[in-house]
């Protein structure tokens, strides 16, 4: 359910918004901002795949000592996709997930263990430096983000939730939370509401009017490319 790390003492965490597929932007971003794979992490908001040109690629970041991610709703769709073709594989189809319709049952089988271990919660470093990862959106504090599980509800709001960027009065319900990452709901540039800074900059629209954006977790610095 939720995976913790310890700061980075010797390198940069870097948390990367919704890539979509969109292998490319991303490497020609990480190498715009010199990331050291030997000291550097990168955490990802989840939406690795779908819609861009290479979500296979995309999701064998996922193999990389230094890259980490959190579940997102499309990881989902093909988790569910892989376990039920006949009920889930056209909602995902429509939602981007065509090239998975293409893949063999075993390779897609494949894929859908691996993402099924993913965390829906990524917790980093502790107290003033702690920031939290997640796709969507978390009502409740720190403490209640460290329950050892989830609701149904809760998990549901983690990966498909809209309703703090629709009502920001919401942030309310965020009093004691940290410093969280998240995607899902494209924006035009990073935006912060309460605790969260929503990421996902539209990266992998075929019109390719989106960008992907990167932050710099310690300083708050924001790359986009
Ligand atoms: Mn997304």
């Amino acid at each position: 359910m939720r995976q913790h790390f310890a700061s980075n003492t010797q390198g940069h965490d870097y948390v990367v918004g919704d890539v979509h597929g969109d292998y490319e932007r991303l490497t020609d971003l990480l190498s715009l901002i010199k990331f050291d794979v030997m000291v550097d992490r990168l955490f990802s908001v989840g939406d690795l795949i779908d819609r861009g040109p290479a979500s296979v690629k995309c999701l064998e970041l996922l193999n990389e000592p230094w890259f980490f991610s959190v579940l997102g709703n499309h990881e989902e769709m093909l988790i569910n996709a892989a376990k039920d073709p006949l009920e889930h594989m056209g909602h995902w189809e429509q939602n981007g997930g065509e090239w998975g319709a293409e893949l063999d049952p075993t390779a897609l089988a494949h894929y859908a263990a691996v993402l099924a271990k993913l965390p829906l919660v990524i917790t980093v470093g502790e107290g003033v430096s702690r920031f939290n990862v997640f796709h969507a959106e978390f009502f409740g504090d720190d403490l209640a983000l460290d329950l050892p599980s989830y609701t149904g509800q809760v998990r549901e709001r983690l990966l498909w939730g809209r309703g703090l960027i629709q009502n920001p009065r919401k942030k309310d319900l965020q009093l004691g939370l940290s410093t969280s990452f998240c995607g899902h709901t494209p924006v035009k540039g990073h935006q912060q509401i309460g605790s969260q800074i929503f990421i996902d900059t539209g990266c992998g629209y075929a019109n390719r009017t989106g960008i992907l954006t990167i932050a710099r977790a310690s300083d708050l610095v924001f790359f986009e490319g």
